[in-house]
């Protein structure tokens, strides 16, 4: 069965843009609660970190100094089927490839700098949230 958590951050195009309110006003009315939630910034370390996956690809490089570059918002969130139904809410990485009415088709700037992220398995979605939040910061 399909979990019902997934982790999302507003990359730091979107934050700087200050769409972040209008980003986490998408998400409620999708109907994803919030269940735990911070401004912070990533520095070239966690960043590549965080990629680490992405670490052979050409792009990696600019990526963590990309997602290092600002603040961002890091969110847990909470809904039936959550990964699955938060990543069609997204859209496509490259926002020319984004359905309407998505969040990347909507505020996306690049493939690179495309607004959101949102966690691609169930099993990254709580790694993902580990990396930012403790117990004590997140609703039971
Ligand atoms: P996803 O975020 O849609 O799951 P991934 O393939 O996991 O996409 O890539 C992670 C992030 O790396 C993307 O969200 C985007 O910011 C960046 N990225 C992906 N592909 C490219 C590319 O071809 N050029 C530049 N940046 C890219």
């Amino acid at each position: 069965m399909a979990g019902n958590r997934t982790f999302t951050m507003i990359k730091p195009d979107a934050f700087e843009a200050g769409n972040s309110g209008a980003i986490l006003k998408m998400i409620e009315e999708a109907g994803f609660k919030i269940v735990a939630m911070k401004a912070t910034r990533l520095t070239p370390e966690m960043a590549g970190k965080f990629y680490e996956v992405h670490k052979e690809r050409p792009f990696y490089k600019d990526l963590c100094a990309y997602m290092s570059s600002g603040p961002i918002i890091a969110a847990i969130l909470e809904k039936d089927n959550a990964v699955e139904d938060f990543r069609k809410l997204i859209g496509a990485t490259n926002p020319e490839q984004a359905a309407e009415g998505t969040i990347r088709k909507i505020f996306a700037k690049s493939i690179e700098a495309n607004a959101v992220h949102g966690s691609d398995s169930d099993e990254n979605a709580a790694i993902e949230g580990n990396f930012y939040f403790s117990q004590f910061e997140r609703v039971i």
